[in-house]
């Protein structure tokens, strides 16, 4: 009967990963897994590139356009801001947000570029923390063999080990590693326990919480 608890929430549970680590191949079946359970689940991606500032972070990313290593990092937060109360009433009313990339790729990636990872972590403080990071982990080389690799602004391979390393720093609790390169099958029924665990927990009433105070 918890299950039919009124105030139960869904979970937010985000993927991470380099360029190609399959996170959007994982993200999809994950939503098609828990609907297929019963689960209210909606898949959810940052850049959000439909609103206008995803629209400017789209044009930088295919090196249409060129900004300042901050402006785009302040951007780039700002289209999580403009999702964040969708976000919270989502939850509330019970559907779990599979997302693919959040605030980790965020402070990662700017932090690689040489910006202080204090001051990149700022205006994420205040956005809802995820329940769940699935860190799908692979070499920046094997990501590199990968179809599609080198088209966009930030897939060259010593950018992304730099990535990596900034992603071993925020590593915390919520994080759950996962070897990316094994066959895509194995990854979901790995991914798939984890978030069915996770979900439970939520729908339970572990409270919500937010990043980095
Ligand atoms: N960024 C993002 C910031 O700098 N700051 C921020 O705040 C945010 C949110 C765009 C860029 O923006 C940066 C990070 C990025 O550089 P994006 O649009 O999400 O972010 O681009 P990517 O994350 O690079 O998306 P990709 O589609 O390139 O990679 P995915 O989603 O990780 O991988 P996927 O699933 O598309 O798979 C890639 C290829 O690998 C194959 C797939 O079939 C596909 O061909 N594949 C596998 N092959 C073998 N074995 C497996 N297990 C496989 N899984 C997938
Ligand atoms: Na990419």
């Amino acid at each position: 009967l918890q299950g039919c608890n009124s105030n139960s929430r869904g979970a937010l549970v985000v993927l991470e990963g380099l360029d190609r680590c399959g996170k959007t191949t994982q993200s999809s079946r994950l939503v098609q897994y828990l609907e297929g359970l019963g689960h209210s689940a909606e898949l959810w991606r940052f850049p959000d590139r439909t609103t206008s500032v995803g629209q400017m972070i789209s044009s930088y990313l295919s090196n249409k356009s060129q900004l300042d290593d901050h402006t785009i990092h302040l951007l780039f937060s700002a289209n999580r801001w403009e999702k964040r109360s969708l976000m919270e009433t989502k939850l509330k009313s019970g559907t779990t947000l599979i997302v693919d990339r959040y605030s980790y790729s965020g402070v990662a990636f700017s932090s690689a570029k040489g910006l202080g990872i204090e001051w990149c972590k700022a205006p994420e403080v205040g956005l809802l923390a995820p329940d769940l990071v699935l860190y799908l982990n692979i070499s920046p080389e094997k990501a590199s063999e990968r179809g599609g690799y080198g088209c966009e602004r930030y897939e060259q391979l010593e950018f992304q080990s730099k990535v990596a390393q900034y992603y071993q720093v925020l590593h915390d609790s919520s994080w759950k590693v996962i070897d990316a390169c094994q066959p895509m099958e194995d990854i979901e029924k790995q991914l798939q326990e984890m978030v069915l665990e996770c979900v439970k927990k939520c729908h339970n009433g572990e409270p919500l919480s937010q990043l980095w105070l």
